[in-house]
């Protein structure tokens, strides 16, 4: 009883102490936040079989390409991420940094889109999973 006391403090402290030492993490990070887009993701999709298939992203992708030129500039992912109230523009230039991957000032279908798509894709099934979203979207920030 008291090793499992110890332990429980261990954890607790533990736990804490993470917290803490992270006190600049965005609450956009949080999995309730992750859940939420994800539920938004698929709520665009074609199927809301529960995961997200490479042509949900590509449209997802699309709704950001406010002039259709299949790139998604700085500008355009922060003028929709923010008029669509799923975050501010902190979150959104962070997300941005993120997902431009080769850092060349715009997202694109390649490589950035997927490699995205496959960062979230952890099983590596083809399609992304809400758990593997949450696991990773949560992770995003280290
Ligand atoms: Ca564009
Ligand atoms: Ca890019
Ligand atoms: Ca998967």
């Amino acid at each position: 009883m008291i090793s499992l006391r110890f332990a429980l403090v261990l954890l607790a402290g533990t736990f804490l102490g993470c917290v803490l030492s992270h006190p600049e993490r965005p609450a956009l990070l949080d999995p309730a936040k992750a859940r939420e887009l994800f539920a938004l993701a698929q709520g665009n999709g074609t199927a809301k079989d529960g995961v997200l298939s490479t042509a949900e992203v590509e449209a997802i992708f699309a709704n950001f390409d406010m002039d259709g030129d299949s790139q998604v500039r700085r500008q355009e992912f922060v003028n929709v991420w923010t008029h669509k109230g799923l975050g501010d523009i902190v979150s959104a230039n962070f997300l941005f940094a993120r997902a431009d991957t080769d850092s060349d000032g715009t997202i694109s279908a390649s490589p950035d889109l997927s490699r995205v798509f496959k960062y979230f894709d952890l099983n590596g099934d083809g399609t992304v999973s809400e758990m593997e979203f949450v696991v990773v979207w949560s992770s995003l920030s280290h």
